[in-house]
């Protein structure tokens, strides 16, 4: 297993939607044991494939305290929502950088395990955010893009601000 490079902001192969995975094979499941051990690494709730460089429909999530819950959703799509939440939301590709996005409270997608075997998965709360937020970055979107411009524009300058100090630190 490896810690994989994440991407960051602005970059644009992070602008990549990513193809459905169609194979179920070896290099999958070595990609999904990488991807949890570079989201656990990087202390993060969730990864999503297009975050490593790799634009194929993949991603994991664990909301737990023990960090002990590994999801993994391949071709994973939104069947139903329902509601509205409110939810301060981080991302490993804007390092420090957090902002209160909307989305819906409660999702149901249906989606394929690491074997191809299908399954219905229920999120509600920050779970429902997670799971939002990473099929997000498989379409090219990133949280930042909610934002107003303004506010956008004052927190992406905060990000570079922080590159800025890091680098002369
Ligand atoms: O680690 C993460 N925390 C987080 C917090 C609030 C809302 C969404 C997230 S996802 C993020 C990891 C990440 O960037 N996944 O793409
Ligand atoms: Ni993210």
């Amino acid at each position: 297993m490896s810690v994989l490079t994440i991407l960051e902001f602005p970059d644009p192969r992070l602008r990549t939607r990513a193809a459905p995975v169609a194979v179920f094979d070896a290099q999958l499941k070595r990609l999904v044991a990488d991807m949890f051990e570079t989201m656990y690494a990087a202390n993060g709730v969730g990864l999503a494939a297009t975050q490593v460089d790799v634009h194929q429909r993949v991603l994991v999530i664990d909301m737990s305290d023990e960090r002990d819950q590994p999801l993994v959703l391949v071709n994973a799509e939104i069947v139903e929502k329902d509601g509205a939440q409110v939810y301060q939301e981080g991302c490993l590709s804007f390092p420090g950088i957090y902002a209160d996005v909307t989305r819906a409270l409660k999702v149901k997608v249906k989606a394929q395990d690491a074997d191809g075997q299908a399954f219905f998965y229920e999120a509600e709360g920050p779970q429902a955010v997670a799971v939002q937020h990473e099929l997000d970055h498989l379409d090219g979107k990133v949280f930042v893009d909610y934002l107003s411009p303004l506010k956008r524009s004052l927190l992406l300058k905060r990000l570079e601000k922080q590159r800025k100090q890091a680098a002369s630190a």
